[in-house]
C-alpha cells in the first residue's frame, strides 16, 4: 500500500515580530473584548439579553491575532461564539451589543441576536448556530473568491465539537480538491459544551484531519497574540498565493461554561485556575511591561476601553425594540430582488 502523502509543513510568518506600539493595540483590542463581553453577561443577569449568549472570555488572543494577519477585504464566517471575533474584523461594539439586545440599532436590526452577528461592511460574513454548518458556508464563500479572481481569503472559524461533523469532512474534501483560499482555523477550547476533548475523539488534535485530504495543516498554542499573529499570516498568505486551503488547530481555553445557562461543573478541580495562567489579556500585559510599558500608559488605554464598553451597553439599552412589522423581514430575499 503507498503511504500517504504529507502535505509540506506551513511556511515561516513574512511578518516581522511586533513592537511596543503594535502589541499594545492587539491588548487594547483583547481588552475591550473582554469588557464588552463582561458588559454583556451583566446585561444578561439583569434579563436584558435572552436566550442563547456564549462567552468568547479566554479566547481572546486568537480573533485578535488572527485579525492582525488579515487585510480588511478577507472574509471570516465563524459559529455562535463570535461576538469577539466579530469586534476584532471591525464590528462596532454599538452595533454588536444592540443585536445582543435584540434592538433595532442592532448588526442585524435585533432579528438576529447573539448567535448571528453579520456585517457585510467589514466582510464578517457571520456566526450560525448549526455546529460545523460554517465549514461548508466557508468553503462557498471561498469558492466565489476564487471564481471572482480576487485574492481575498477566507477564515472559517468553529470549534473542536464541530471538528466532528460531516459537513466539516465534506468542506475540506472540496476546499482541497479546487485549491480554494480558505484557512480553517480550529478553536480548540477543549470542550464541546460539557464534553471534554477526550471524550469526544480519538484524535485531539483535529489538524490532523486535513492529512486525510492531503491538506496543509498545522497545530499551535493560542494563548500568546504574536505567535497568533504569526501563525495565522503563514496560513492565510499560504492560501492567498493560491497554494490551497491550509488547516490550523489554534489550543485555546474557555474561562465561562458553554453558554451563560452552563455552571461548567464538568471541569476537573483546579483545571480553571491553573488555565487563567495563561490568560492571554495577562500575558500580553506582562510581555508590555518586559518592553518598557507603565502603569500610566496602561491605565489610560484601561480606561479608553471601559468607555467603549459601558458606551456598547448604554446606547443598546437606549435603542429602540424592532419594529413588529418587521418581523418576517429579511429571512428571504424580497420577491423579484
Ligand atoms: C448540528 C448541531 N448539533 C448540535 C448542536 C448543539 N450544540 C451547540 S454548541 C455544541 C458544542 C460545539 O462545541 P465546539 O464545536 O467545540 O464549539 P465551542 O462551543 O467550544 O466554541 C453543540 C453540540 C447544534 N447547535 N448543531
Ligand atoms: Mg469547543
Amino acid at each position: 500500500m503507498p503511504d500517504l502523502p504529507v502535505p509540506p509543513p506551513l511556511p515561516e510568518s513574512p511578518l516581522p515580530p511586533l513592537d511596543k506600539a503594535g502589541l499594545l493595540t492587539l491588548w487594547e483590542k483583547m481588552l475591550l473584548i473582554r469588557r464588552v463581553e463582561e458588559m454583556a453577561a451583566k446585561a444578561y443577569t439583569e434579563r436584558k439579553i435572552l436566550g442563547f449568549c456564549h462567552l468568547y472570555i479566554g479566547q481572546e488572543s486568537v480573533a485578535v491575532g488572527a485579525a492582525a494577519a488579515c487585510r480588511p477585504e478577507d472574509r471570516w464566517v465563524t459559529g455562535y461564539r463570535e461576538h469577539g471575533q466579530a469586534i476584532a474584523k471591525g464590528v462596532s461594539p454599538r452595533a454588536m451589543m444592540a443585536e445582543l439586545f435584540g434592538k433595532a440599532t442592532g448588526t442585524t436590526k435585533g432579528l438576529g441576536g447573539s448567535m448571528h452577528i453579520f456585517d457585510k461592511s467589514v466582510h464578517f460574513m457571520g456566526g450560525y448556530g448549526i455546529v460545523g454548518a460554517q465549514c461548508a458556508l466557508g468553503t462557498g464563500v471561498a469558492w466565489s473568491l476564487k471564481h471572482l479572481k480576487t485574492d481575498a481569503v477566507c477564515l472559517c472559524w468553529f470549534g473542536d465539537g464541530a471538528a466532528n461533523q460531516g459537513a466539516f469532512f465534506e468542506a475540506m474534501c472540496l476546499a482541497q480538491l479546487y485549491k480554494l483560499p480558505i484557512v480553517f482555523v480550529c478553536e480548540n477550547n477543549f470542550y464541546a459544551m460539557g464534553t471534554a476533548i477526550d471524550r469526544q475523539s480519538a484524535l485531539t488534535d483535529m489538524s490532523l484531519r486535513g492529512l486525510g485530504v492531503g491538506m496543509v495543516r498545522e497545530q499551535f498554542e493560542g494563548f500568546d497574540v504574536e505567535q497568533v499573529r504569526q501563525r495565522m499570516s503563514a496560513a492565510i498568505e499560504y492560501a492567498r498565493a493560491g497554494n490551497g486551503p491550509v488547516i490550523l488547530e489554534v489550543v485555546t481555553y474557555r474561562h465561562r461554561g458553554h453558554s451563560m445557562s452552563d455552571p461548567a461543573k464538568y471541569r476537573k478541580p483546579g483545571e480553571l485556575e491553573e488555565k487563567k495562567k495563561s490568560d492571554p489579556v495577562h500575558l500580553t500585559e506582562a510581555r508590555l511591561r518586559d518592553l518598557g510599558a507603565g502603569d500610566a500608559e496602561l491605565e489610560a488605554i484601561r480606561d479608553r476601553v471601559e468607555i467603549a464598553a459601558k458606551d456598547a451597553y448604554e446606547f443598546a439599552d437606549a435603542s429602540p425594540i424592532p419594529d413588529p412589522a418587521d418581523l418576517y423581514n429579511y429571512t428571504y430575499a424580497p420577491s423579484g430582488s
